[in-house]
């Protein structure tokens, strides 16, 4: 299909299908927003976007999607969008298909960074229900051993201080909650859709404590009128690279400044407690259950933390893809182990799920070379992410004496990829909120790894477990004195203990 003429995404497409191109067939006129979306990123886009440009496509139109970007950041995606009528394109790869379609259900898009009256206006229009938020791990500003929201953190401060021009999830959710409070107005259900095990829980309590800061009162309506659901959600997106927009181009004659590839393997499951109502998504396929817990466990502890063991250790070794390094014959076993021997043994049973062919089937998608996830994109804000992936597995296998070697792994290649240079002494790029202060302790864990494991805020209180502690030293000390392909041989494979 190459040597197509270009077709520029925008509402002029909607008249005719570019070919091998899908549209959306219903009247993006009459489509009603009733969802406001915190963090339009590649992921909101190619997951809930998608279940929702679903339902309209049976006919239910009143459940689109106003979204909002919070962050200085965001204004690629608010260009990009607003010149597109909002409207982008998301192809689905794996193997030789691949299929594109031009996604309808986001229907306007806020820069609330800079325009933070306009987000509160909508937010405070009876017709938003819903409130979903994808911040990242590290947008709940929490202390992620305590789970205490970190109310020193300067983000917070701000927040507190200036409620008119917030920057965080919570300056924009206490605000408009108490817009609307006092306006009378029914409160809508606010659904964190990050990777957080608990991620209503978490969103609950965090908010409770800002709003306790704020106006006791206004912390007290919520408690009693908003409702938090937990859900677990997953698909694998790529951020969206010139080597995307490139393709998108030549395959379908497409020009669009923010498309997304990502994999076909889609997945929602959603508690069922919404406070003012919600869309028919088990229509679409999204799953409703009470209790959300043991999905998110085994997507979290497997999926995602078999991510953060391949990104640190396979950029270690020279891999810039996941594909690459989950195709690696030296890796293969060595993930497997992981999820076998040390993490499957903590999940309990999953209702509907067979373990063993979840597993298999993450090993296929993470062997998708369609997509060209990045190693970089998964090294992101290990703060984030390594106390929720894999630290409580570490401490939970410490407390039944089971085995914690290649969970281990996984921290003792953080710390290495931390200390910013690699083997050939080139500069590791390091994206994190926190790497000023990881960076000096990961160098300084070289000779002892609690100049790191003292950040109790990340890693709890692990540092005070001698097995822990020995064990890190030692793949630590190995990392340097050997380098990480044979860190992995010695401390990675399924016949160790
Ligand atoms: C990844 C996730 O960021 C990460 O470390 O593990 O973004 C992962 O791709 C998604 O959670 C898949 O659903």
């Amino acid at each position: 299909m190459s040597n197509v003429d270009t077709v520029s995404v925008s509402s002029g497409i909607l008249k005719k299908a570019p070919a091998g191109v899908r549209i959306p067939t219903y009247d993006r006129a009459h489509l009603k927003e009733s969802f406001f979306h915190i963090g339009v990123g590649g992921f909101h886009r190619s997951h809930q976007a998608l279940f929702l440009d679903d339902l309209a496509e049976q006919g239910v139109l009143d459940w689109a999607i106003c979204g909002a970007g919070i962050m200085p950041q965001d204004e690629a995606m608010n260009k990009a969008l607003n010149a597109q009528d909002c409207l982008y394109t998301l192809v689905e790869r794996d193997g030789e298909s691949s299929t594109a379609r031009v996604i309808g259900s986001l229907k306007s898009y806020i820069f609330a960074y800079k325009n933070p009256d306009d987000a509160f206006k909508k937010l405070a229009d009876p017709a938003i229900k819903i409130v979903t938020l994808t911040a990242t791990e590290g947008g709940y500003c929490f202390n992620a051993a305590s789970g205490e929201l970190d109310l020193d953190n300067k983000n917070i401060q701000n927040d507190l201080k200036h409620p008119d021009k917030p920057v965080t999830i919570f300056g924009y959710l206490a605000e408009s909650l108490d817009r609307r409070r006092r306006a009378g107005v029914k409160p809508y259900t606010a659904l964190s859709c990050d990777n957080l095990q608990g991620n209503g829980h978490i969103l609950k309590s965090t908010l409770l404590a800002f709003c306790q800061q704020k106006d006791p009162q206004l912390a007290a309506w919520i408690k009693n009128n908003v409702s938090f659901p937990n859900c677990m959600v997953d698909r694998i997106t790529p951020a969206t690279t010139d080597a995307e927009r490139q393709f998108i181009k030549e395959h379908y004659g497409l020009q669009d400044a923010y498309p997304i590839v990502a994999e076909p393997f889609r997945q929602w499951v959603v508690e069922d407690n919404f406070c003012n109502g919600r869309p028919p998504l088990e229509n679409v396929g999204v799953q409703f259950t009470d209790n959300v817990e043991p999905y998110e466990k085994m997507k979290i502890r497997l999926l995602n933390a078999s991510h953060s063991a391949m990104g640190y250790l396979g950029y270690l070794c020279g891999y810039r893809f996941i594909y690459q390094v989950a195709k690696a014959p030296e890796f293969q076993p060595y993930i497997k182990a992981l999820m076998d021997l040390e993490v499957t043994p903590l999940i309990g049973s999953v209702p509907g799920v067979n373990l063993a062919e979840y597993k298999e089937t993450l090993m296929r998608r993470f062997a998708n070379e369609t997509i060209k996830d990045q190693v970089l994109r998964i090294c992101m804000d290990g703060s984030g992410k390594m106390p929720k992936f894999i630290l409580p597995s570490i401490e939970e296998q410490l407390v039944l004496g089971g085995p914690i070697r290649r969970l281990t792994l996984v921290v003792a290649s953080w710390i290495r990829f931390l200390s910013a240079v690699d083997e050939d002494g080139q500069a590791i790029p390091i994206d994190d909120p926190q790497s000023d202060r990881l960076i000096v302790a990961a160098k300084e864990s070289k000779t002892d790894v609690r100049a790191i494991l003292q950040f109790s805020d990340l890693f709890g209180n692990l540092q005070e477990s001698s097995r822990f502690v020995e064990e890190l030293q030692l793949q630590l000390n190995h990392f340097y004195e050997h380098g990480a392909k044979k860190t992995l041989q010695d401390f990675g494979l399924d016949s160790l203990s």
